[in-house]
């Protein structure tokens, strides 16, 4: 499967599962760095889809599961289905859904929503400094956001783990990459699956170049395609400070640019989300512009 010539834009307005707001606002901060024009001056037939309306802490303690470790869960389950359709919607006619975070919880419906179409064919491909390995019996802070990666390999509370299921995604296909803030039982649990992380230490000592050869062999073998699951904290808060739980030492600008170039060189992604930008955390809008760049780097944008 080739890359697509439609892509569609969805913003995915959500802040339930992070614990800071303004995280809901993140789409409209990229739209803002003329998305949509500059994709489809790279020759894409770009429909922008508008928003997904989220249930939000606007709402306040109502929406609040009462499980202190699944904070809002019956909520983010509601806005996960509602992203699940409209994902489906837009691969049933050959596009490429972009969504646009939100906070990381979001992932779940973008997987979701891929389930029939690419059924056991599929790699995934998460950057991130965080694992998102969380259960709410491993989950230090009962935010959704540090668990959508257990939810989509089937692990945690059923209530998430059912907005898949999630057979689509292949574990051995599944790569953590960036890492560098795991909580202790979090960090057990993804050494006891067949996910493959790269964390920062790993990029230090066998070097950038080698773990991003190896981690896109591992989301493109035995598969056809894959999904890009990018959180923008894997970045360093010194290139992409608006966000909402940032960790230093970080993936510099770039190369993080430049694995996005090589994610569209593979040919076979047809799936992306962009989360955790946090507009009324940025300095300008520097996250959100860099988030952009990213995204068309990772269409083909070139600039040699
Ligand atoms: N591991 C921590 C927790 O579960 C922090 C998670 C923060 N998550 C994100 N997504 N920003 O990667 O609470
Ligand atoms: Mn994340
Ligand atoms: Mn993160």
């Amino acid at each position: 499967m080739k890359t697509q010539s439609k892509l569609s834009i969805i913003g995915f307005l959500q802040d339930i599962g992070a614990s800071k707001r303004g995280v809901d606002m993140g789409s409209y901060a990229i739209r803002a760095e003329k998305l949509v024009e500059k994709l489809k001056a790279l020759g894409y037939q770009v429909s922008d889809e508008g928003n997904v309306e989220c249930y939000s802490m606007d709402e306040g303690d109502t929406l609040e599961s009462g499980n202190p470790k699944l904070r809002y869960a019956a909520a983010i389950r509601r806005n996960m289905l509602e992203l699940k359709e409209q994902v489906q919607a837009i691969v049933q006619q050959d596009a490429m859904p972009i969504v646009l975070g939100g906070d990381h919880s979001m992932a779940m419906g973008s997987l979701a929503g891929l389930k029939e179409r690419y059924q056991g064919n599929l790699g995934l491909l998460w950057v991130d400094a965080h694992g998102d390995f969380n259960t709410p019996e491993t989950t230090p802070s009962g935010n959704v956001h540090g668990m959508p990666l257990a939810a989509i390999t089937g692990r945690g509370a059923p209530e998430l783990v059912d907005i898949g299921p999630f057979p689509g995604v292949r574990e051995e296909n599944t790569v953590l990459f960036g890492i560098r803030d795991l909580d202790p039982e979090e960090s057990m649990l993804i050494r006891e699956s067949r996910v493959t992380m790269y964390t920062i230490r790993d990029i230090i000592e066998r070097g950038f170049y080698t773990c991003l050869q190896e981690a896109l062999q591992v989301v493109t073998t035995g598969v056809d395609q894959f999904h890009l699951s990018f959180d923008m904290d894997s970045i360093d808060p010194i290139f992409a400070p608006g966000t909402g739980t940032p960790v230093m030492g970080g993936l510099n600008d770039r190369e993080v640019l430049y694995l996005m170039e090589r994610v569209h060189e593979t040919g076979r992604l047809v799936s992306m989300d962009l989360v955790e930008v946090n507009p009324a955390l940025d300095v300008g809008n520097k996250t959100a512009r860099l988030a952009a760049e990213l995204i068309l780097r990772a269409l083909g944008k070139k600039t040699l």
